[in-house]
């Protein structure tokens, strides 16, 4: 094992046992939600894995330890210091290693830890991708990167529009990523369930989706793979509202030259206050129902040995 990983024991037993295990995320608890629904999702989403037959592994950095599985006090911390903490992704992890500091992962770490531990499935709400105006800015998420190169399946609801999402798409075809829709054909933009693009395949069931990904390991592709999972119907947004606040909240980064890391954090945070707390409670759901997908793909793939 790394030398810089911690599994907790409850993960690591499941793993020898070749129990399902579903990673989890971080920063989404940090950055991408307010206190105290920060807090409450992230136990909400470890009891749906549960519920499910999976045992939940939420990865962060703790005091420069690489952590597969936090305790109760652990996801507390990262929630109630929220933006104060590190957002942590590739580049990050060997200065909070050194130097022994926190850090809330993004997709693209918790992916790594999740390879490191040996954990193959991972759910959370949306994924970075490449950022309007990127052609000027060159903004374009890790998380991106990430996909082609560490094989973790990663199940999400689609990117928000506060991305360039034909852009993201094309990227993701030229690293070789495959983009399923879970019961869907096209890919759904987080907040509501359309967005006018198609995936690259279409699952409607977790053992179809666990199908394509362990042929996908079968052929010793080196990245991953990204299932999208429409947000619920009852759920789903107003496209028109949420477009308009995303429109705002774009201009509005611009206007206040925010730059780098802070663009999607700023971006979350501004579409939240712009739409009230339906945005919120809108992501709260859809990453409950990723997680319930989650588990039962874990589980499939659990009884291949994948
Ligand atoms: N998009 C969301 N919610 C999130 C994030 C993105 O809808 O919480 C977080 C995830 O942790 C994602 C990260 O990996 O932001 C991407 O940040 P960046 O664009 O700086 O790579
Ligand atoms: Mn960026």
């Amino acid at each position: 094992m790394n030398q810089r990983l911690d599994i907790k024991p409850e993960v690591a037993q499941a793993l020898a046992e070749g129990r399902p295990v579903v990673a989890l995320e971080s920063t989404i608890i940090s950055h991408g939600m307010p206190w105290p629904q920060n807090a409450e999702t992230a136990f909400a989403v470890e009891d749906v894995i549960r519920a499910h037959g999976a045992v939940p592994a939420t990865v962060a950095i703790i005091g420069g330890r690489l952590k597969a599985g936090l305790d109760k006090e652990q996801i507390e911390h990262l929630a109630k210091k929220g933006q104060a903490v590190t957002k942590a992704s590739r580049r990050d992890l060997p200065v909070l290693c050194a130097r022994g500091q926190d850090g809330a992962t993004t997709v693209a770490s918790t992916m790594i830890v999740a390879a490191m531990a040996g954990i193959s499935v991972f759910a959370t709400g949306g994924i970075g991708g490449v950022h309007r105006g990127a052609e000027v800015t060159m903004d374009i998420s890790a998380d991106l990167e990430e996909l082609a190169r560490t094989p973790v399946l990663v199940i999400c609801a689609g990117a928000k529009s506060i991305l360039d999402l034909g852009l993201t798409l094309e990227y993701l075809e030229t690293k070789g990523v495959p983009v399923c829709g879970y019961q869907t054909d096209e890919l759904p933009a987080f907040y509501t369930r359309v967005s006018g693009f198609g995936v690259d395949f279409r699952a409607d069931t977790p053992e179809e989706l666990a199908a394509a990904f362990a042929a996908q390991r079968d052929l010793g592709y080196p990245g991953g793979m990204l299932c999208t999972n429409p947000i619920p119907e009852e759920y789903s947004m107003d496209p028109a509202v949420i477009n308009a606040a995303i429109d705002q909240a774009v201009a509005d980064s611009v206007a206040r030259g925010i730059k780098g890391k802070q663009v999607t954090p700023y971006l979350l945070a501004r579409v939240k206050d712009i739409t009230g707390g339906d945005s919120l409670e809108a992501n709260i759901k859809l990453v409950l129902n990723n997680a319930a997908l989650a588990a039962d793909t874990a589980a499939v793939l659990a009884e291949k040995n994948t």
